[in-house]
């Protein structure tokens, strides 16, 4: 049972939402129609009012970030994604590879901060050797044995295991035995065939991203979900992907964060496309919260959205606003303006300020900081 405010039930009333209300104040499951209404109905902060009952039920005013580090380790990519500026094929500018002993140095460089998890993710390239991906992993650890390794999207890993020729399920052991802690939730996109077809077909289909997470979750690895929106999908379209991921989630608990991807068109070849507003960022971190009640986390990537829109997310279903970053390649060659990095103070700062209490995880969301404990501060 979630004990919605009577001022929340008489808006979701008025708005049409009553019976969608009361299903959410009994804890009971939300139909895809019920999705459909929730992405279209106009009363975006009735949506966003439910959404932050539950966020408030499941953490109270905990939000959670992490001390990260991005590794972009190479652009190169075949899959030719219509909605990507970071992929390069080689001789083009700016293409680049780093080696294993370039990743160790981006991990050394920041040994004086108390980073806890590297975010490691990067284009499609089969001419990588199996072997450069065991690499990598032990390079990080060699150089922060400490560190928490979250890396490969399922994408990269299904061409990691095609280039070991091998089964996934047989690499899994051998990648976690390098450094691999757990895998970040990229190369969803929609999962909808129409939408795979017309803007990125040379991917992974979304049933074989599905079973790829599968895999990984059997192997004991937790992994994050995402949904790029804001192209040529449907609300429909929209409202599957998310079933998609909440009947995976039944089967194998594996998911621990979903994070909305705001489409962003500069430098692509969707560049005519607008992209998502501001509303449409709420209105995705809303209803993921209110149809996802099977995925403990929802987070609002500031790197995405900037800071301040990340704060007021926090009151539309998100309990997660990612981490400080360092540097980020992905976003920032498809237009983003937000900063390279946020310290670690200025997230803590955001988050108090939008009225929440911080909270420092690691990867797996244990506390490492917490402002209502905050005995333990790290130096
Ligand atoms: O896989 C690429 C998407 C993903 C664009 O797991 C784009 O904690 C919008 O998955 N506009 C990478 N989106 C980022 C990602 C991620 C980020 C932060 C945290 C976590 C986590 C995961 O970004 C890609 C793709 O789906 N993407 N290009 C673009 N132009």
């Amino acid at each position: 049972m979630i004990a919605l405010e009577p001022h929340v039930v008489a808006g979701a009333r008025a708005a049409g939402l009553g019976a969608i209300a009361d299903k959410v104040a009994a804890g009971e499951r939300l139909s895809l129609d019920d999705g459909a209404t929730l992405y279209r109905t106009p009363e975006l902060h009735v949506v966003g009012a439910l959404a932050g009952a539950v966020r408030e039920h499941l953490h109270g005013d905990r939000t959670y970030f992490n001390v990260n580090q991005h590794v972009n380790y190479t652009n190169l990519c075949n899959k030719l994604c219509r909605f990507c500026a970071f992929q390069r094929l080689p001789g083009q500018d700016g293409a680049y590879v780093m080696s294993p002993e370039e990743v160790g140095d981006k991990i050394r460089a920041h040994l004086h901060e108390p980073v806890t998890e590297v975010h490691m993710v990067a284009g499609v390239w089969p001419k990588l050797e199996y072997g450069y991906y065991l690499d990598i992993l032990r390079a990080v650890k060699a150089a922060r044995p400490d560190i928490h390794v979250k890396a490969f999207t399922m994408v990269e890993l299904d061409q990691i295991a095609k280039t070991a020729k091998r089964p996934l399920a047989e690499v899994l052991p051998e990648l976690v035995e390098a450094g691999l802690d757990s895998c970040p939730g990229g190369g969803a996109e929609v999962f909808a065939d129409r939408v795979h077809q017309e803007g990125y077909k040379l991917k992974q289909s979304g049933d074989a991203w599905l079973e790829t997470a599968r895999t990984v979750h059997r192997a004991g690895l937790r992994t994050n979900c995402t949904m790029l929106h804001g192209h040529v999908e449907t609300i429909e379209e929209r409202v599957d992907h998310l079933d998609r991921l909440r009947r995976l989630q039944d089967e194998t608990g594996g998911f621990q964060t979903y994070i909305p991807l705001s489409f962003h068109p500069q430098n692509t070849e969707w560049a005519h496309l607008p992209g998502p507003t501001a509303v449409d960022e709420l209105r995705e971190i809303a209803v993921a919260r209110l149809l996802l009640d099977n995925v403990p986390h929802v987070k609002a990537y500031w790197i995405l959205m900037e800071l301040g829109m990340a704060q007021l997310c926090l009151s539309y279903g998100a309990d997660d606003v990612d981490g400080t970053v360092v540097e980020e390649r992905i976003y920032h060659d498809a237009g983003a303006t937000t900063p390279q990095r946020t310290p670690r103070d200025e997230l803590i700062e955001a988050i108090e300020d939008a009225g929440r209490v911080p909270v420092e995880r690691d990867t797996l969301y244990n506390v490492v900081w917490s402002a209502d404990e905050p005995a333990a501060a790290p130096t």
